[in-house]
């Protein structure tokens, strides 16, 4: 029998949701679920990782496997699990404090493997879970209302950030633009490698500058006629990373919402791992006999190999 047509209402759950009225975040789980209805999602084989603070908070709204982990530390989370189990359709909802300022050794190390996963970036420009401290996003010379006074410290580019660390499908989107995210998650599921889309968020209780009608005012999107973020050719990536780089840096008065950078040619951290184990992909450490007769039957080796590959990071 046909497995049940699952709707966008089908992938929500029914766990009391305290985001403020007007939140940004609602959008981007409306397109989240969409997006898993039309893609036909497995809830079993799909898994959502949330870091903490407000965006944190999405893995328990979204009707799939989940895990709310800890701050900065989504993405070790989904790293293990995606490499465990590569055929899990992985999904992260962090806040740009989670992903940029504590965790952002853990966002660069991600890019620089291609660990074929999707990471939606809540970026909005503040530490919102507690109340409203300036996040690596907010520029020099802002002051949302919770700071005494304007931010003295420059902003992280977040998008010439991920190009820059070897992330190989960056994208930006924006909550109150549904059907823009929905089809940018689409892209990202589909793509192959490290996909990070920053998702402009409105924190409507904290951050009175980045309003709706600030950005309202400023998005427009890239179109195909005369923007081409794909590369096709090896020697093409380097002139594809600056094109999306200079683009990136268009902001103020307008902010391109779109794919900046895709690269379907460098191979993933899972095509990297098999060849060096050609069983991985086979019988990742998910699938692998654990014991025979009462005994333990794991092939620590494998397991070494696997997991050395991150060791030599920290
Ligand atoms: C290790 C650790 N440090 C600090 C905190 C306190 N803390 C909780 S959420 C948060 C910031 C949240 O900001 P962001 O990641 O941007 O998420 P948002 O709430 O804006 O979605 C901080 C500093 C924590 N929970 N754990
Ligand atoms: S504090 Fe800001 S980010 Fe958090 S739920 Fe409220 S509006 Fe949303
Ligand atoms: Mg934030």
């Amino acid at each position: 029998m046909e497995p049940k047509q699952l709707t966008a209402a089908d992938y929500r759950t029914d766990v009391w949701n305290d985001w403020c009225p007007g939140c940004g975040n609602f959008g981007i789980v409306a397109a989240m679920y969409q997006a898993l209805a039309e893609m036909k999602a497995d809830p079993a084989e799909t898994v959502v990782i949330s870091g903490i603070g407000c965006s944190g908070k999405t893995a328990h709204f979204v009707n799939t496997t989940g895990v709310h982990t800890l701050h900065g530390r989504s993405l070790p989370f989904a790293q293990g699990i995606k490499l465990s189990n590569p055929a899990l359709n992985v999904l992260i909802n962090a806040g740009d404090g989670d992903l940029l300022g504590i965790g952002l050794g853990h966002f660069v190390a991600l890019g620089r493997r291609n660990v074929d996963l999707v990471v939606m970036m809540h970026d909005n420009t503040v530490y919102a879970l507690t109340k409203g401290q300036a996040a690596p996003t907010l520029h020099r010379g802002e002051k949302p209302k919770a700071l005494n006074e304007p931010n003295i410290q420059d902003s992280v580019n977040p998008i010439a950030l991920a190009v820059t660390s070897g992330y190989t499908f960056v994208a930006r989107s924006y909550s109150s633009r549904i059907n823009h995210l929905k089809e940018t998650i689409k892209q990202a599921v589909r793509h192959k490698g490290s996909a990070f889309i920053d998702i402009l968020q409105p924190c409507v209780t904290f951050d009175d500058i980045h309003t709706y009608d600030y950005y309202n005012k400023r998005v427009y999107e890239l179109k195909a006629d005369d923007w081409n973020p794909i590369v096709k050719d090896e020697n093409e990536i380097q002139q594809k990373m600056m094109q999306a780089i200079a683009k990136s840096f268009e902001v103020d008065d307008r902010i391109p919402l779109g794919v900046f950078y895709e690269n379907p040619l460098t191979p993933t951290f899972e095509e990297r791992l098999s060849e060096k184990l050609p069983s991985y992909l086979g019988t990742p450490p998910s699938r692998e006999k654990i014991e025979k007769n009462g005994k333990t039957i794991v092939d620590g080796d494998k397991f070494v190999e696997i997991f050395s590959q991150f060791i030599v990071e920290y």
